[in-house]
């Protein structure tokens, strides 16, 4: 009977694990710094302040956009726009950095720290494949800062559509899993707009519901299991 138990919560635990929000796309930058992502449509990476005290002084993200074409790189790029920011200047800032042109020393591509509470306009673009996000600490006791920034692998070379490509109306090429997920990853809305997006299922909103259907049949067939060990007196 042990034994029924167990497996009974072994599978209770997988349904429970399977309902639960696929985060592939909420990177969190405590848990990356020294770390290379590859990002092959979009990730969101996050700072949220209960994350500052712990972390080093300096943290480093490498980004990298996935690519099957190598030949191809220099026109596959990674795009970071800002969705949130929140850093007081006289204790951290952002700095977005690229490999060098002509060394392998990181340069600036914005020439200025990030800081502040208004999100940054500026869109940052690097010119290849990789592109780096560091976060520092200025006062090495900073225990409160916050920014959310968006990264989309952005193909300037051919866009095949029927290999999951997405020709925005800027002529950017985007994944079609960034289509209609309420971020703006070709800049002009157009992977937003209503003529894509309604009636627009997303492959992560069908796998959902896929998911989630099954994992509510497996509960309630356990449920049933359990209510009726239960109604015979076999209680685990
Ligand atoms: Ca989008």
């Amino acid at each position: 009977m042990a034994t029924v138990c167990l497996i009974q919560l072994l599978v209770l635990v997988f349904c429970l694990h399977g309902v639960v929000p696929d985060s592939r796309e909420a990177k969190y930058m405590n848990t990356l710094c020294g770390e290379l992502v590859i990002v092959k449509n979009a990730v969101r990476f996050i700072l949220e302040p209960y994350m500052v005290m712990k972390m080093p002084e300096d943290c480093e993200v490498h980004i990298q956009a996935f690519s099957d074409y190598y030949i191809y790189k220099d026109k596959i790029n990674i795009e970071l726009s800002f969705l949130g920011l929140n850093i007081a200047c006289e204790q951290g800032s952002v700095e977005i950095l690229q490999l060098g042109d002509y060394d392998d020393k990181l340069a600036s591509a914005s020439g200025d720290s990030i800081c502040g509470d208004e999100i940054p306009e500026q869109i940052f673009r690097s010119t290849e494949e990789t592109i780096t996000l560091k976060f520092h600490k200025i006062y090495p006791q900073m225990y409160t800062a916050s920014f959310e920034i968006l990264a989309t692998k952005i193909d300037k070379g051919a866009c095949y559509e029927d290999y999951g490509g997405f020709l925005c109306d800027n002529q950017a090429c985007v994944d079609r899993d960034v289509l209609c997920d309420d971020y703006n990853n070709c800049r002009d809305g157009s992977d937003e707009s209503d003529s894509e997006c309604i009636g627009f299922w997303t492959t992560a909103a069908i796998s959902g519901v896929v998911v989630g259907s099954v994992a509510g049949v497996i509960v309630l067939v356990v449920v049933l299991i359990v209510f009726r060990k239960i109604r015979h007196g076999s209680v685990c």
